[in-house]
């Protein structure tokens, strides 16, 4: 019951917030009703404006200073309401109330980001995934800045502004736009072995996802868990999405970036509003603090992760996104995250990385959102009433009564009080810390590329054949021979035959590279770092590879249907009912968007054209049955495109069925080739075809015959 009050009083605050225009009169921002918004006001009809107009000069003077500026990173976003749900009780490990009472609803707001891109830039990018998720405790916000991928590519905060500015577009000519590929970002990370294990992840399809809604998500630092007796826990967080890990193939993403740059927003969107609301379990990774020494790695490494197999995931709870916002700009553009949003009962660990982005974070709002007062924005506001002695400042909302703004005081009756921690107040961990005043990293941080090893190691065939590919890819828009080398070189130390493939590719040679003095402690013994029979404990950790996810389900895949006049609307209805009650979606791709007759003579409204979409925005396709239909497509000028669609459906191994008909289709295009001995291709001939195609598409792909299908 208090959830749902917990939940009502965000919606009911943001709700509170928010107008429409529906049946309003338009007004200027003084209230002023507006008489003409067609005409500014002139000396004659013909004659100058007059500077007295002050319609037009607010409305003017209001759109030029519409522009905020973008993320420095992770400008690029989408969001959505939703729910975090708790299922296991932690109250054992922290204090956090959020986190303690079984069934317990606490209101999230997440946003997805790519990293290097601008705001316009596609989905599609090669790229981690942002995964910040903001919870409207009781106790205020708790902010969990997470990715979708467990590490990340540099030890210290120090080192981010270089990282950044070398991924980004180069200085000299802004190019390129949202991509790794290029010479600054190689030149940087040819020099910090540190990322090779980063470098693993981004070069492997999890830095392509299908969807925003099929992504892991990772709080990649280790943080503290504290109870109510002070004992302290590490801990991981992990977030698991329950359709899956899914990713798209490189030269899919290459071409959904022209056909549909907003891809993943839009995939998040549709599926909100189908009502296929995306959910996560959500889990954590406990270490008792006593333990922290027990890995082969540290602990407080950002570059290194806990194998599951050796702590596993515990499931805790479910997140689920279910509202669209209002208005983008409003919420997702302005909210506001932060590692350093903090509740009661968790901490954080002394991760450099963690520690410098703690002073970042506060840091970019203030220019970004222009004001110390940005948590008053609506979608930042905290569900617990703000008391505090903090006051003016651009754009203050809060009104607080009364003559005090001081403490001690004794005019305002000693308010607002202190709170002891068994009260809620928060109280860091104590933690005994003594050292020497140093700028150096520990020794306990200088292995690379055991994980990195352990990465590529886990893969399957395919995975490992895709991420070859990346880094050939990459590495062959360098443009400097001296970098790939050194690339080249820092691959050797994970794996020789993917060095020497790559190498092979990019006209290199396999070095030994010239190792940077400033990545490596002064006193770090230089054999430890090249060593190449160091390995982690775990050789080998299933739940790194993608190939081991959930594919059992064909809910809000979404499916093309290939169809033109004529098509048998029998067996159209029969199939898309099928799907759809599995909570697919079907969309119908015919040669224009002009309503097509079916056989029975319905006329159907297609959403696409074969011009106007590509079989890169589907996960199957069914090319449907009728004879009229089907000698439609294959004339004139819808011949080319439809067999393209299906064969670029077919290289990137999505399932495809041919229904009763369609063999002139099938036998003219690159499908017809091969057999039966494919399971994602269908054939009308087939025994329980449309049960053979549900099973295919809960597969995701058929990577494992993709050289076989391209060669
Ligand atoms: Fe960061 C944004 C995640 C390291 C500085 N970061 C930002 C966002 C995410 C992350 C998801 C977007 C939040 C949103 O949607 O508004 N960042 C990470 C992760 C990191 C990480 C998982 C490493 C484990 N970041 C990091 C470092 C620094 C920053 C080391 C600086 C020292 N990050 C920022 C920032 C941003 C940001 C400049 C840009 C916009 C913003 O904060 O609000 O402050």
């Amino acid at each position: 019951m208090k959830d749902i009050k917990q939940n009502n009083q965000k919606l009911k605050q943001l709700e509170e917030l928010t107008t429409s225009n529906e049946n309003e009169k338009l007004t200027t921002n003084q209230g002023i009703k507006v008489n003409n918004n067609q005409d500014s006001l002139k000396a004659g009809d013909r004659g100058p404006t007059l500077l007295e107009d002050f319609i037009l000069r607010e409305k003017i003077t209001h759109f030029d200073h519409e522009r905020i500026p973008e993320r420095i990173v992770h400008a690029r976003g989408s969001g959505a309401h939703g729910v975090f749900k708790l299922t296991k009780s932690l109250k054992k490990y922290t204090s956090a109330k959020f986190l303690n009472e079984v069934g317990k609803e606490t209101p999230v707001f997440v946003r997805f980001s790519t990293v290097a891109g601008s705001r316009g830039s596609t989905d599609l990018a090669r790229d981690a995934r942002g995964f910040a998720v903001k919870f409207y405790t009781e106790e205020g916000n708790y902010d969990l800045v997470a990715n979708n991928i467990p590490v990340f590519f540099i030890q210290d905060a120090i080192k981010f502004p270089d990282l950044i500015h070398a991924v980004k577009p180069e200085p000299d000519n802004e190019i390129p736009q949202a991509a790794s590929a290029h010479d600054t970002f190689w030149d940087f990370i040819s020099l910090m072995p540190e990322s090779m294990h980063m470098i693993m992840w981004v070069m492997s399809d999890r830095a392509i996802p299908r969807s925003l809604r099929m992504m892991e998500g990772f709080g990649v630092h280790s943080f503290k868990f504290i109870n109510e007796e002070g004992k302290s826990h590490f801990v991981k967080f992990h977030f698991k999405p329950k359709l899956g890990v899914h990713s798209v193939a490189w030269d899919e993403a290459q071409k959904i970036s022209g056909v549909d740059a907003d891809f993943h927003r839009r995939d998040l969107w549709e599926a909100i509003d189908n009502g296929a609301f995306p959910e996560w379990d959500f889990g954590v990774q406990l270490i008792p603090e006593e333990d922290e020494d027990t890995f082969d790695f540290d602990l407080l490494d950002p570059t290194k992760l806990i194998p599951e197999e050796e702590v596993p995931v515990e499931i805790i709870g479910t997140l689920t996104l279910n509202r669209n916002p209002d208005n983008f700009f409003a919420e997702t553009e302005q909210i506001a995250f932060h590692p350093g949003h903090l509740v009661p009962g968790i901490d954080f660990s002394n991760d450099p990385l963690l520690q410098g982005r703690l002073f970042s974070y506060t840091d970019t709002q203030l220019s970004r959102l222009g004001s110390p007062n940005f948590h008053e924005i609506p979608i930042n506001r905290s569900i617990n009433t703000v008391h505090n002695n903090q006051r003016d400042g651009h754009m203050r909302q809060q009104i607080v009564k009364g003559k005090v703004s001081y403490e001690p005081n004794s005019i305002g009756g000693g308010c607002p009080f202190q709170s002891m921690m068994k009260e809620g107040g928060f109280s860091s961990h104590q933690e005994r810390v003594s050292g020497a005043k140093v700028r150096e990293r520990s020794n306990s941080f200088v292995d690379h590329y055991s994980q990195a090893k352990l990465f590529y190691n886990s893969q399957s065939a395919p995975e490992k054949m895709h991420l070859q590919n990346a880094l050939v890819f990459e590495l062959s828009k360098v443009t400097i021979p001296e970098i790939r080398e050194r690339v080249v070189g820092q691959l050797a130390f994970i794996d020789k035959n993917l060095a020497s493939k790559v190498a092979g590719k990019i006209g290199v040679e396999v070095k030994k590279p010239e190792l940077p003095n400033q990545s490596i402690p002064a006193d770090a013994d230089p054999a430890i770092l090249q060593s190449k029979e160091k390995t982690s404990k775990t050789k080998i950790s299933p739940a790194l590879s993608m190939a081991n996810t959930v594919k059992d389900t064909i809910k809000s895949r979404k499916i093309g249907f290939i169809m033109a006049d004529g098509a048998d609307e029998k067996s159209f209805n029969a199939l898309k009912n099928k799907l759809e009650k599995q909570g697919a979606t079907v969309e119908i791709i015919a040669p224009s968007v002009a309503p097509i007759k079916t056989n029975n003579g319905t006329a159907i409204t297609p959403k696409h054209s074969l011009t106007t979409t590509a079989s890169v925005c589907f996960d199957a396709l069914y090319i449907v049955s009728g004879e009229n239909s089907v000698k439609e497509l294959m004339s004139g000028e819808n011949k080319h495109p439809v067999l393209h669609f299906i064969n670029e459906a077919y290289k990137h191994c999505k399932a495809i069925y041919f229904g009763a008909d369609t063999e002139p289709l099938y036998l003219n295009s690159n499908v017809g080739l091969k057999k039966h001995n494919d399971p994602a291709i269908i054939t009308w001939d087939e025994k329980a075809p449309e049960e053979k195609f549900i099973d295919a598409i809960s597969k995701h792909r058929v990577w494992d015959l993709e050289i076989e299908r391209n060669s």
